[in-house]
């Protein structure tokens, strides 16, 4: 990894940590990142030419593997016809139809360029429409990195063990609420302490952002029913979800209809792309058609748009068999390892939802980020570097979900097993406190 550690120092001279998002530092789990030069299919290539099996799929979007073909003929069609305008075009109504046909529950969308844009809007939209300040949150649920929602982040917050940011205001964050997940008694209590106070509430139906966490049986369905009650809006981030778990995210696994919905990754198939959108009475809030503002110069890019639809529609035609093959694929490499650290003697508890999982170093169920964060980190960190060593690639960190796509196959899960079982043999041997 020579080439790679060169690029790192030159990076580093340049880039704070060498890095454009702080989780690709590999600070969480030791030894310099490796450096991407090339990705198709199931795998990355760095600048030494070493292969990994990539199980972090640029932290969710590449669903259909890296360099799909359908993907790049349309990115590569679109560029060619210019690659913005900063006007409206036919693709963005394309995208947004499908958007619709895949969550029944988004009447009206609008388009951003990342998650981030897309919660901090959405929020935003929340607080004009109830005429409320206050908003709850989650421990450990991360919706981006606008000041109002770093509080009790997870993700790169969880991963670097800090709890918000500095040059957060106190004042901007006084009307956060952040509660433990999987608690419904605490929204109840939050709800009478803030009587007619909350705009909403923004959840990640299933975590993703502190390692993989799925809702108790009936919490989203109770999130559902307090927010109605009370006057509040339920705000579903579907960021990491929103085509991921099912072709209409976890609302349609759960059968919930949120108020409103946040979606990026996979919606702009690996370009920058997120978008916020539900009831359209809410929707038509929005500048400028409403008082309520929001902007962006690159706000759906035509590239982005062409990637997204490309991505989005295979999912749709193929929706019949691409997410039962994600589900046996996730469920044999998840399972798989499992089974391995239990013959290791490593406490492993492991949480799936379809092809998002996390296998968290701790004998205990992992139901909130105070039960992830009990999780041992230096065990993890092992598995990891032994894993990269054996060229297979994890999400950089205990707190992330690992995610797989339609290009793994049944020769990726026996290379994932065989590299895991050295794995946790190295993580066995350690003399970890
Ligand atoms: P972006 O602004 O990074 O596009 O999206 C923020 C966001 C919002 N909501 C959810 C549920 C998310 O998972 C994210 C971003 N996820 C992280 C990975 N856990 C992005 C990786 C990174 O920060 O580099």
């Amino acid at each position: 990894m020579q080439l790679s550690r060169q690029l790192q120092r030159r990076a580093e001279t340049l880039l704070p940590g060498g890095v454009d998002s702080p989780v690709r530092a590999f600070r969480a789990v030791g030894g310099g990142p490796p450096f991407v030069v090339r990705a198709e299919g199931a795998y990355l290539w760095d600048a030494d030419g070493n292969r990994y099996l990539d199980y972090f799929g640029s932290w969710g979007p590449m669903i259909l593997g890296h360099a799909a073909p359908q993907v790049v003929k349309a990115v590569q069609e679109a560029a060619a016809r210019g690659v913005s305008f900063g006007a409206s075009t036919p693709t963005e109504a394309d995208l947004a139809e499908m958007v619709r046909q895949a969550f029944p529950s988004i009447e009206m969308l609008r388009f951003v360029s990342s998650g981030t844009e897309a919660t901090m809007s959405a929020i935003r939209l929340a607080r004009a429409f109830t005429h409320r300040k206050h908003f709850i949150k989650f421990e450990g649920c991360y919706h981006g990195h606008s000041d109002a929602l770093l509080v009790k982040a997870g993700s790169g917050i969880a991963t670097l063990g800090i709890p918000g940011s500095a040059g957060v205001p106190e004042e901007t964050i006084q009307h956060t609420i952040a509660l433990p997940y999987n608690d419904i008694a605490a929204v109840e209590q939050a709800f009478s302490r803030y009587k007619d106070q909350i705009a909403c509430v923004i959840v990640e139906p299933v975590v993703g952002n502190a390692g993989c966490i799925p809702p108790n049986p009936g919490y989203l369905k109770a999130l559902r029913a307090i927010t109605a009650r009370e006057g509040a809006l339920l705000i579903f981030d579907e960021v990491m979800t929103g085509f991921r778990l099912a072709l209409g995210g976890a609302q349609d696994i759960y059968g919930i209809q949120p108020d409103m919905t946040c979606l990026g990754k996979i919606l702009g198939g690996g370009l920058p792309c997120g978008a916020f959108g539900g009831r359209a009475d809410i929707m038509r809030m929005l500048a400028p058609l409403g008082p309520v503002y929001q902007a962006g110069t690159l706000s759906g890019n035509p590239l982005a748009m062409a990637a997204g639809i490309a991505t989005v529609g295979t999912l749709i035609e193929r929706r019949d068999t691409i997410y039962p093959q994600l589900e046996q694929v996730a469920a044999a490499v998840a399972e798989g390892v499992a089974g391995l650290a239990r013959k290791a003697g490593v406490a492993v508890t492991t949480n799936r939802v379809g092809s998002m999982f996390t296998w968290f170093f701790t004998a205990d169920p992992v139901i909130d980020y105070d039960s992830a964060s009990r999780s041992n980190t230096s065990q993890f960190a092992a598995f990891h570097r032994a894993m990269t060593e054996s060229g297979v690639w994890l999400p950089p960190s205990q707190f992330e979900a690992a995610f797989l796509g339609t290009a793994h196959g049944e020769e990726e899960i026996r290379a994932t097993l065989a590299a895991a079982k050295e794995a946790m043999d190295r993580v066995a041997a350690l003399e970890t406190h």
